[in-house]
């Protein structure tokens, strides 16, 4: 079954909703490598060896949610806040474009500060174009379920993607991890992003109580807003959180949905985060077949991560430097910069076809 189901993937035909479970189901080992080489090939097919690398600025850890999975959700006093300045952040992108990332992707929790009026944003606005002209990097920005208004002028300041993770796509469960939010609103906010023309991050959290049929579910709905880069991170309890002993996901949890995702998204984004279990985790998300490494975090800039605030950070392993010989000892490279921006023309200019497209039938 598992040798059919493979055979169909490279082959790049659809796969009905019950051999992707089958796939997601997979348990035993030689079936799993099975699963793994397709996805490696999938990948080698559309991206050879060369990786993306993504550097990490979280600018502030303040946040007005109450997630329940989250370090930093309102509530919680363990977790180190901190807002950083501009002229921090701009020095720390630049240090980060000096090491080498494709992409500075620019996170916050979502912050009063900025959420509490409508034109609160303009400071930021200001911070992306700053960055963008002074690494002249792409960059991302996952400020939360935004103003509709402020994605379009994050588009207008030349912005490229906004990324925004549903966690879930079953309703009933997204309401029990993020609580207080509202599910069609921050859904509506990729299809929003998409439709001004930002490439957008779709993700899923794994072990937080989900089905099989719920992952399929993320598929389906990750497909439809064609999502550009798509994420699954495991779930990682966090002290002080409701979810602090909610048992942690195996980790081959994640990495069969990483390799299932590249089956199924075969020329699209998909992170190796160094947020999940630091470098040690990175080859077997590779291996996996994802290809853009994520959450490098430079020591000096002394900023955090969101899963795992400390972990590798001091030691300078969540670097270009500290991961590149990684990925070589799997035969696989650091991507050239213009071969990032070639991948991001020409996605841009494929959904403005489709666009297109779309008018031309509804006309
Ligand atoms: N505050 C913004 C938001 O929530 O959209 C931006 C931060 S967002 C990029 C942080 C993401 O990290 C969450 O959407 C979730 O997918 C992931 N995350 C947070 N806590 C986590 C945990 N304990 N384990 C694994 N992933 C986690
Ligand atoms: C990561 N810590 O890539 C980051 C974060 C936000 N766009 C991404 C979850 O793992
Ligand atoms: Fe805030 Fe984002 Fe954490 Fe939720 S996931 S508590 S919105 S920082």
């Amino acid at each position: 079954m598992v040798i059919s189901i493979l055979g169909k993937a490279l082959h790049e035909e659809p796969l009905s909703r019950r051999e992707v479970l089958y796939l997601l189901g997979l348990k035993q080992a030689d079936e799993i490598k099975k699963l793994f080489i397709a996805a490696q090939s999938l990948r080698q097919r559309y991206f050879g060896d060369s990786i993306f690398l993504y550097g990490f600025l979280y600018l502030s850890t303040w946040c007005r949610n109450n997630c329940a999975f989250c370090s930093y959700r309102s509530s919680n006093r363990f977790c180190r806040r901190y807002r950083k300045t501009d002229r921090q952040v701009i020095e720390a992108a630049i240090d980060m474009a000096d090491s080498g990332v494709h992409l500075l992707d620019l996170t916050m929790g979502e912050d009063l500060l900025y959420y509490e009026k409508e034109d609160g944003f303009e400071p930021l606005l200001y911070l992306v174009k700053e960055i963008k002209r002074q690494t002249s990097l792409p960059i991302m920005v996952s400020f939360g379920a935004l103003p509709d208004q402020v994605l379009d002028n994050l588009f207008e300041t030349g912005a490229e993607w906004y990324a925004c993770y549903q966690e879930t796509h079953n309703e009933k469960l997204f309401h029990q991890l993020r609580l207080n939010q509202n599910y069609s609103d921050r859904l509506s906010k990729k299809y929003k992003a998409a439709e001004l023309g930002l490439l957008i991050e779709e993700g899923i959290l794994s072990g937080v109580g989900e089905s099989l049929d719920d992952i399929v579910d993320s598929i389906e709905e990750m497909q439809k807003m064609g999502a550009h880069q798509i994420r699954v991170m495991n779930f990682i309890p966090q002290q002080g959180t409701p979810m602090q002993d909610f048992p942690p996901p195996p980790k081959l949890r994640e990495l069969v949905i990483i390799a299932v995702l590249r089956l199924l998204f075969p020329n699209k984004l998909i992170p190796a985060s160094l947020d999940v279990y630091g470098i040690d985790g990175l080859r077997d998300k590779l291996e996996a077949g994802a290809n853009v490494v994520t959450s490098l975090i430079l020591p000096q800039s002394e900023m955090a991560g969101v899963a795992q605030s400390t972990l590798d950070i001091r030691e300078g392993y969540r670097t270009v430097k500290g991961i590149v010989p990684i990925l070589n000892e799997l035969g696989l490279t650091q991507a050239g910069l213009d071969d990032y921006i070639s991948w991001i023309e020409n996605e841009k200019k494929s959904d403005i076809n489709a666009y297109r497209f779309k008018e031309r039938v509804l006309l």
